[in-house]
């Protein structure tokens, strides 16, 4: 019997947009689209099949998550700023109730203390935080490893 491939869903949340245009201090110099490459080519290897959304709208990202329900296998979302504010993508994740990994760029317990709690990380499996580019890379491996293991 063949196996059907893992379908994931990668978020990327609002001014993730500007990646390697604006602060490289704190984000890198990759762009958003050298990162979906990095990503694009590790599912590949990983022989899973990826989607990948970037918004700036915290009700888009709302819509994406709901649209996972019975289509993604996971979520791996970078959801940036709303990370420390969203009741409703929290409340999201909670409701399709699908295995999500949350990743970041910059280390955020490193930083300023309002970047120190996030809303999503009780209802993901894991957070990654810190790794450049990397922290995807890592993050989308974390997840794969969790699906076929669990
Ligand atoms: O480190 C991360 O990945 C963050 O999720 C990035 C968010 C920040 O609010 C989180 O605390 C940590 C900010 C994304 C903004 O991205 C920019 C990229 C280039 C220039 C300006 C902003």
């Amino acid at each position: 019997m063949t196996q059907q491939s893992l379908n994931i869903l990668v978020l990327h949340g609002p001014n993730l947009n500007l990646l390697g245009q604006r602060e490289p201090g704190i984000y890198g110099l990759k762009t958003l689209g050298g990162i979906n490459q990095l990503l694009q080519s590790l599912a590949e290897e990983l022989g899973v099949d990826l989607s990948i959304e970037q918004s700036n709208h915290e009700g888009v990202l709302v819509d994406l998550i709901q649209s996972t329900f019975e289509v993604f296998d996971g979520l791996l979302i970078n959801p940036a700023a709303y990370t420390h504010t969203s009741v409703a993508i929290r409340d999201a994740i909670a409701a399709v109730a699908i295995p999500t990994v949350e990743v970041h760029l910059s280390n955020i317990h490193q930083r300023e203390a309002f970047r120190h709690h996030s809303y999503i990380a009780p209802v993901a499996i894991g957070q990654i935080s810190g790794f450049g580019a990397e922290s995807y890379r890592l993050g989308l491996q974390a997840l794969v490893t969790h699906l076929r293991t669990t």
